[in-house]
């Protein structure tokens, strides 16, 4: 059976009850923002005709996806991060602030803190057998080509099992291991010394992927490295770029990757004497150009 009561006066005073909005005390966007979302999900359950079995599937994921601390992860494979990127897209655009490196998603695997070094910093920490090394390096420009002295570029990445220091099921990471930071000098150059990561995959058991199971989705993102990038005068840039050649680099459970972010792999020797495991290393450069506040 299917009854309709969302548009009843029972139905409405209830949302505006329980969201507070006509009172003084409480905050008003917080508010708005909770009757709006409200009135959506009593809608939808009205429409859908939603039942009450499915209700409550929903309330006990939620519990269980915080139990996970999925939630931020969630976020990312439902397509929300890349959202919110879209509209501050849109946002730049209007009002003229784009033209710098595109960005794309944080991710919830970001740790803060890592020690700051000039311009360059080994940051493989932890031996890995399987993973090559890797020198990534470039300049920091602004919107005027010109060089951002001062500026810092963080990086983190996974290793080649797919895994982040600080979030590694298998417990094989030191702290820090493949995050680090670099303040750029007056020519605006920053380099760090690493090893190749490969793609994440979400946690098989957690509540991530379950959902995703459902959708009939995967749960993987094809190998990338991360960066926030700030400077004085300019907007902190959030972003990645992807390893050339991953089979999901247009198959991202996330949704992060751009065309302007998949700069070239290139093969180099000489890599014993930048203090490398192996004297043929891979090579990305990547510059970064910064928009003005
Ligand atoms: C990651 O490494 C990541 O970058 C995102 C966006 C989601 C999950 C894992
Ligand atoms: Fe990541």
């Amino acid at each position: 059976m299917s009854v309709k009561v969302f548009q009843t006066q029972e139905v409405q005073d209830l949302l505006k009850a329980a969201s507070n909005v006509e009172a003084k005390n409480g905050n008003a966007r917080f508010q708005q923002i909770v009757l709006r979302l409200l009135g959506d999900l009593f809608k939808a359950i009205d429409d859908l005709d939603i039942t009450p079995d499915e209700v409550w599937t929903g309330i006990n994921y939620l519990n269980k996806l915080g139990q996970d601390g999925e939630a931020a992860l969630l976020a990312a494979g439902l397509g929300l991060e890349k959202y919110l990127d879209i509209r501050m897209d849109a946002e730049d655009k209007a009002i003229g602030a784009d033209g710098g490196t595109p960005r794309t998603i944080e991710g919830p695997l970001y740790v803060a803190g890592a020690k700051v070094h000039d311009g360059l910093v080994k940051i493989d920490i932890n031996p890995d057998e399987d993973a090559g090394p890797l020198v990534i390096h470039g300049t920091v420009k602004g919107a005027d080509g010109k060089p951002v002295a001062g500026a810092i570029v963080e990086c983190w990445h996974a290793n080649s099992k797919g895994f982040y220091s600080h979030f590694d099921p298998t417990g094989a990471q030191s702290d820090f291991n493949l995050r680090g930071a670099v303040k750029t000098g007056t020519d605006g150059k920053y380099e760090f010394r690493t090893l190749m990561p490969v793609g994440y995959g979400c946690p098989p058991h957690g509540s991530t992927q379950k959902l995703l199971n459902v959708l009939g989705r995967h749960g993987n993102r094809p190998a990338h490295v991360h960066f926030f990038v700030s400077g004085d005068g300019h907007r902190k840039l959030t972003t990645q770029f992807n390893i050339e050649g991953d089979p999901l680099i247009w198959d991202d459970f996330a949704y992060a990757t751009r065309e302007e972010l998949i700069p070239p792999v290139v093969d180099k020797t000489g890599g014993a004497s930048l203090g490398l495991k192996a004297d043929a290393y891979k090579d990305i450069e990547f510059n970064f150009t910064l928009t003005p506040l």
